[in-house]
């Protein structure tokens, strides 16, 4: 459809005036001014899907005129080749446009060094129709969007990979549609001190995510390993300690209240032998520490009026380790009864090998029984645990493709209420916490991810894809 909006104001009177004065009004002025007219520009004409011309009423003694092609009213950004167009004429027509779309043009007249003022502006619409916005089947998130009972497909960010334009940022946009940050949202970087706080980060990625439509799921409030020095060296009581936890939780809550949609609130809090794990909070807190945090977090999130915050409870090798599955689940229980809990976050940092469709479908299915939600939390799949191999060969690429495979047709699989995201640990390979990490013993490199070292797909994004078939 053809819409030509003509923006008519006095300059257009005031100009015709001008221009129907006889040669004896002029004769008859008493001082002939000789500053330059402002043109009037006229409607377009000639409109195409991707041209049309534009067109000005000459004003006397201009030499050139200058065209001005934007695609905003404001003019903040000129069509390239349009920004100040040399023109003699009273007309020039505008090629290289996309169809439906609407752009605005404005002249300016000049002669020797005299410009003036811009004339009205004209908006014009180009004929034909929008291009479908054209959402690649091969993006995670777009397929993932497509499915009967859709859910989130997220990624582990660090607030630097976040500038518009890099390629994280390109392939972010394109393939997910949530976000966790990888350590930016910790306790040390962002209590500093008791009641203050750093922001800069995780404000950065809470801000990007809302800002772009994609879902933020907060990691973690309270984690043994995140303690910072303040607080791991607090010399008061233990109900002072209790106070600062409280504080802390209180005070992220609230900040970030309506921004974030859920919060690891406790994170491993059960060691590998299936006890409670002896951090400083069991210390100073007690066994119930656990509950003290999910009340206050919830607590925080009400007084903020963020009633749909989802609480999870978030641990590692529970599909494995049945006694520790075992706690976590009494963990879990509790909190159910208590009300305090909406999922289960399993980290799933799987290998090649382990664990099996069947462990991890009776570990998930745990959850589902409790009817909470459930977040595949921090997926990523090792190849060389073994330190077998010293690049990624064929055969273990494929294997790993077939474990991504399986463990999101396992998720796709969950009823829909009980949905929420598969989260996978990071983007390319050499940027994994995996290879060499201490933590897990990992003597060698490893290529765990959907993207290698050039961000190029690996067969594991195929094998994604097919999960969700
Ligand atoms: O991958 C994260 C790494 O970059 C951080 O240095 C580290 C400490 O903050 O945490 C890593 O992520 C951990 C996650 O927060 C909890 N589960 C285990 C993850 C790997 O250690």
């Amino acid at each position: 459809m053809r819409i030509i909006k003509i923006e008519m104001g006095i300059a257009f009177f005031l100009v015709l005036t001008l221009l129907n004065c006889s040669e004896d009004d002029n004769k008859n002025s008493p001082e002939p001014s000789t500053k330059l007219a402002i043109p009037f520009a006229s409607i377009a004409s000639n409109v195409t899907d991707d041209s049309f011309q534009a067109n000005w009423v000459l004003v006397p003694e201009a030499e050139n005129y200058l065209v001005d092609v934007s695609t905003d009213s404001d003019f903040s950004v000129m069509l390239t080749g349009y920004d100040a167009l040399i023109v003699q004429d009273n007309a020039v027509t505008i090629t290289g446009l996309s169809p439906a779309s609407n752009y605005y043009y404005r002249v300016r007249a000049q002669k020797g060094t005299e410009i003036t003022n811009n004339s009205n502006v004209i908006t014009v619409t180009t004929t034909g129709v929008a291009p479908e916005e054209s959402e690649d089947p091969t993006f995670l998130k777009v397929k993932a969007n497509a499915l009967e009972n859709p859910f989130f497909v997220g990624v582990a960010v660090k607030s630097n990979q976040l500038t518009e334009g890099s390629a994280y940022d390109v392939v972010l946009k394109n393939e997910f549609s949530s976000i966790t940050a990888e350590y930016e949202m910790k306790m040390d970087p962002i209590s500093t001190g008791s009641g203050s706080y750093n922001w800069e980060a995780a404000d950065k990625i809470v801000n990007y995510g809302n800002d772009n439509g994609i879902n933020v799921h907060g990691h973690a409030l309270v984690w043994h390993n995140a303690v910072p020095d303040w607080l791991s060296d607090f010399s008061g009581t233990d109900a002072e300690f209790a106070l600062e936890v409280k504080k802390y939780i209180t005070d992220v809550v609230t900040h970030y209240a309506g921004k974030v949609s859920s919060w690891d609130v406790v994170n491993e809090a059960v060691d590998d032998n299936g006890n409670m794990r002896n951090t400083i909070f069991l210390q100073k807190m007690g066994p119930d520490y656990i509950k003290d945090c999910y009340q206050w977090a919830r607590d925080a999130a009400n007084a903020a009026g963020d009633t749909d915050l989802l609480l999870f409870y978030n641990d590692y090798a529970t599909s494995t380790n049945i006694p520790k599955q075992d706690k976590v689940f009494s963990i879990v229980d509790n909190l159910k009864s208590n009300n305090l809990i909406d999922g289960v976050g399993f980290q799933m940092h799987n290998n090649y090998l382990s664990p099996t469709k069947e462990q991890i479908e009776t570990d998930i299915n745990r959850a589902v029984a409790l009817g909470l939600k459930v977040h595949v939390s921090e997926l990523d799949i090792q190849v060389n645990q073994n330190n077998d191999i010293s690049y990624l060969t064929e055969e273990r690429a494929l294997a790993q493709k077939e474990k991504y495979k399986e463990i999101v047709k396992i998720y796709n699989a969950l009823p829909k209420a009980n949905k929420y995201a598969l989260t996978v640990w990071g983007f390319k390979d050499n940027e994994s916490w995996i290879p060499y990490s201490t933590d897990l013993n990992h003597p060698g490199n490893d290529w765990p991810l959907l993207y290698n070292n050039k961000f190029e797909l690996k067969k594991s994004h195929t094998g994604f894809l097919e999960g969700l078939e």
